[in-house]
């Protein structure tokens, strides 16, 4: 099979055997990340252990397409020992560590993803359906979509289920259940209140800043720091730019997450007032066209503009463009467009989510508990398969059981005791006549 873009013909990526990879001679740099982050995924690999002993996934095939990095790469591995067959691409094509990714090619995961595949993108997702999986792993539901809208005769009568990672996604799923367009169940991972409450805010929170400083080392102490959005990521973000010093604002379309907003200690307006006073703008809504033409027309000299939403909709580039005479690379993920009258404004990593693209996306600690929710959905939708369950085509919470297990086992890894309610406690609490 020979890649069909030129560019990934030549430089870009390389292809041996069966997977396609930037640069095969990477694997020993991208072994050392995934060592690192094994060490500090303790639950994640206390599931590998177990599971590698029993292998529930043998003779199953999982494909996955979720962005390959040094975290992803020990979930995949997990699968891999716990017996699956594991084919992979990335769910962005400005995420793809491809150090990591050599790594994994040469584990044998059949993996074909690497940095800046924008024209790839989806040759690679479809070069993981071929092989016909039995299972899939979705962020942002482009796999699911593929799988749905060009491969109906293996979502109809081959796939058992899948999981989605992400807010988005999720949303994405929905609306598909909504309109009868579902044709195998899916667990909403992203939902987990392991995963949303910790990877969506702290995660999001660390990463975000961090790849804004990677990509531009501004200082944030006294800028005035604005989020778009106070849902769990934005709020992670506003959180964490007021811990370094900013003026934080928040932009909101709902009165409830606004007001936490203000109670937070942020400033809340509208964008359109907003455009006006900001240093630093981070759009974290999953809704297209936050920032728009108008706003980039009031912004002042040597704004800086990212998304760290999962998809890059959120900052109207084509609006950018239009009012700028030019535009160059500053650095990397850093683009200066200058607009008519002499003002730049600084657009990182082509709007696309600035903590995967400019940095290493979440610390592997919060990931550890993402991607234990992620194996445990799989291990259920296996373990229900072969008991013979028909289980019923809709999006699926995660139970409360899993999340109470993640969140003990994650405290019990850093040793951390909590307390327990005494016989006498729980009558107190059943009994409707305790009072004063
Ligand atoms: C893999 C990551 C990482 C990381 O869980 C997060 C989420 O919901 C995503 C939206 O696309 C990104 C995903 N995420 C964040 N950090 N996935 N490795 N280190």
């Amino acid at each position: 099979m020979t890649i069909p873009n030129k560019k990934a013909q030549g430089t870009f990526a390389e292809k041996v055997g069966d997977y396609c990879v930037k640069d095969i001679s990477l694997a020993k740099e991208g072994r050392l990340l995934i060592d690192w982050a094994e060490s500090r995924m303790p639950v994640l690999m206390g599931l590998r252990e177990k599971y590698s002993k029993t292998k529930p996934f043998a003779g199953y095939k999982i494909a996955g397409c979720l962005h390959v990095t040094k975290e992803t790469a020990v979930l995949i591995e997990t699968l891999a020992e716990a017996g699956a067959e594991v084919y992979w691409s990335g769910c962005n094509p400005l995420s793809t560590n491809d150090a990591v990714a050599a790594a994994l090619a040469e584990k044998g995961i059949h993996i074909f993803a690497w940095y800046a595949n924008h024209e790839d993108f989806y040759w690679c997702i479809e070069r993981t359906i071929d092989a016909k999986p039995h299972l899939t792993l979705d962020d942002g539901c482009d796999l699911i979509d593929t799988v749905h809208e060009k491969y109906k005769e293996l979502a109809n009568n081959h796939i058992i289920g899948g999981s989605e990672e992400t807010t988005t996604g999720v949303h994405r799923l929905r609306a598909r259940a909504a309109a009868g367009q579902l044709f195998y169940p899916v667990y909403a991972v992203n939902d987990a209140e392991t995963k949303w409450d910790f990877d969506n805010v702290y995660g999001t929170g660390q990463s975000t800043l961090d790849g804004i400083i990677r990509a531009t080392s501004v200082l944030l102490a006294g800028k005035n720091f604005v989020t778009a959005g106070h849902g769990h990521c934005g709020s992670g973000v506003a959180k964490r730019a007021k811990a370094m010093g900013s003026n934080t604002i928040i932009t909101e379309i709902s009165a409830v997450a606004a007001l936490k907003g203000w109670l937070e200690g942020h400033e809340v307006m509208t964008m359109d007032e907003a455009a006006k006073v900001g240093d630093i703008f981070c759009t974290a809504t999953g809704v297209k066209d936050i920032i728009v033409k108008r706003h980039f027309e009031s912004m002042k000299d040597g704004a800086i503009v990212c998304n760290t939403g999962h998809y890059d909709s959120e900052i109207n580039i084509d609006d950018l463009k239009s009012i700028s005479k030019s535009n160059r690379t500053i650095r990397p993920n850093c683009e200066e467009y200058v607009l008519a009258d002499g003002r730049r404004i600084y657009l990182l990593a082509e709007g696309r989510l600035i903590n995967l693209a400019a940095a290493e996306g979440h610390p592997s600690e919060v990931m550890d508990m993402s991607f234990a929710n992620q194996f445990m959905a799989h291990l259920s939708l296996i373990e229900r398969y072969k008991s013979g369950e028909n289980i019923p085509i809709e999006v699926m919470e995660i139970p409360p059981s899993q999340d109470e297990n993640v969140a003990s086992t994650k405290l019990e890894m850093m040793n951390l005791k909590i307390d327990a309610l005494t016989e006498e406690q729980i009558r107190y609490i059943n009994d409707y006549n305790a009072g004063t």
